[in-house]
């Protein structure tokens, strides 16, 4: 599957001198380094690159090299839409369906050109593509990125690339406790550590990079929010609008809330319930065999991975989708909490 792939990508590179470089809403640290580590990649090459965000991304990759070029749809919303009118080449970095990318869907639905897709997530949707790279078996995009530069040769790796790619990495694994199904992944990293990375700082900068107000945040989410249920193995901290903006939210502070419920022992599966604008946002996360995908699937018109998934609702009310929630629970015998 892969060598057809290089063979259609070559023809691509070959083809094309302009592509733009798409990433899904929210983008996480994942979407952001395998978008930038490529458009290093292609400009090695020659090409001309724009990458194009729907909606603004984490304050703790703001220094990662090259982030400034990145357009936000939601704050330029010309030059972006100009940015995916213009490309010759469009590629999708860490999603699976251009559904996920917003309110770029339509822009990208109006190009005629040739897609590729770069992604590690379920059920993608690969009619409308001219190739793609999708492996669910990886840890990250970064990390088929890694690939495919490797494949191009281990000489082309600079150290911006690999700054980014460890930072998708990173970021994906929840800085490598989870998502890590095979060796190669630590090969991979082992290949970016060649290029002098300074790894204490780049953890540092994606890690110790808190606000007091997202710490307390975090404090009182766990403190005051945190539900363990009596019968599951299963806990669910919801924070509505009005308490993230008491805590004077800014984008990227509830990230990895959802993983601290995980440490307690008996808990198999954590859920964030957020209440954004105009939807209710649930973050899901597992350990072991639970697919916390399947579930957001079915129930909450989204997905993911085994272990970490995301979906959302459009009950526009907390109390009522918590209540949702539980009662989807009852589904599932692998969460029931039997000592
Ligand atoms: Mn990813």
């Amino acid at each position: 599957m892969h060598e057809d792939f290089f063979e259609r990508f070559d023809a691509i590179l070959g083809q094309s001198r302009q592509f733009a470089l798409v990433c899904h809403v929210n983008p996480d640290g994942d979407a952001i380094g395998s978008m930038l580590a490529m458009s290093f990649f292609l400009r090695q090459k020659g090409h001309q690159v724009k990458m194009v965000c729907p909606n603004a991304f984490p304050g703790f990759l703001a220094w990662l090299p090259g982030a400034t070029d990145i357009l936000v749809y939601d704050r330029d919303e010309e030059q972006s839409k100009i940015a995916i009118a213009d490309a010759e080449c469009i590629i999708l970095l860490d999603f699976n369906t251009l559904s996920r990318s917003g309110v770029l869907h339509n822009e990208i639905g109006k190009t005629r050109c040739q897609r590729v897709m770069i992604d590690h997530h379920r059920d993608p949707d690969l009619d409308h593509l001219a190739c793609y790279y999708s492996d669910t078996c990886v840890s990250s995009a970064s990390e088929i990125v890694a690939e495919i530069i490797l494949h191009y040769g281990a000489d082309r790796l600079t150290q911006d690339m690999a700054t980014a790619l460890m930072v998708g990495i990173m970021t994906d694994t929840g800085c490598f406790s989870h998502s890590i199904y095979h060796s190669r992944t630590f090969d991979l990293c082992s290949f970016l550590m060649e290029q002098s990375i300074p790894y204490p700082l780049i953890h540092q900068r994606i890690y110790d990079s808190f606000s007091e107000n997202r710490l307390r945040l975090l404090g009182y989410a766990i403190n005051k929010k945190m539900e363990v249920l009596q019968d599951f193995a299963v806990a669910i901290i919801s924070l509505t609008k009005n308490e993230l903006e008491s805590f004077n939210y800014q984008v990227g502070d509830t990230e990895g809330i959802v993983n601290f419920p995980l440490s307690i022992e008996k808990i198999k599966m954590s859920v964030l319930v957020t209440e954004r604008a105009d939807q209710i946002r649930l973050s899901f996360r597992s350990k072991g065999s639970f697919s916390v995908h399947e579930l957001a699937h079915k129930h909450f018109k989204g997905g993911g991975h085994t272990n970490a998934a995301g979906g959302i609702t459009t009950i526009i009310n907390m109390k009522t989708t918590i209540k949702r929630l539980k009662a989807i629970l009852g589904e599932y015998d692998e969460l029931r909490y039997d000592e």
